[in-house]
């Protein structure tokens, strides 16, 4: 077998459509009256999705934030109620809650009414706000 002209890109063709083939083979071997072509497309498939998943660019992780709009604020508890946005990493719906601040400090700069966008985590039970900027 000479493979040495063919580029990566043939031979991922060719291994992809060899699949099914050896699936076939071994399903025919088996002394069935059924082979089940149906279950050719189906493993081909996957191959040809491969190449849009790839496509797609690697996005740098940013930390997930959710929006909310500050409700009330509780320096003493650190506790703050904020009318929030859906917060995907909790899988939470809009509402208005409390939360606690992980660090008191994270609400001395803001006031009520404020919009913001914050970092929520969900610790022992309870919701924590990690981090909290203002947003324009
Ligand atoms: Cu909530």
């Amino acid at each position: 077998m000479t493979t040495s002209h063919l580029t990566v890109k043939q031979l991922l063709i060719a291994a992809a459509c060899t699949l099914p083939w050896a699936a076939m083979a071994q399903a025919t071997s088996d002394h069935s009256h059924h082979p089940a072509p149906a279950s050719a497309p189906a493993s081909v498939a996957p191959a040809a999705f491969a190449p849009a998943a790839l496509a797609s660019p690697a996005t740098a992780p940013a930390p997930e934030l959710a929006e909310g709009e500050v409700r009330r604020i509780d320096q003493e508890t650190g506790k703050v109620t904020l009318r929030h946005g859906p917060i995907k990493n909790l899988d939470m719906p809009p509402m208005t809650m409390v939360f606690t601040a992980s660090d008191p400090a994270l609400l001395a700069p803001l006031k009520v009414g404020d919009k913001v966008r914050f970092q929520a985590v969900q610790e022992a039970g309870k919701y924590m706000v990690t981090d909290i900027q203002p947003r324009p």
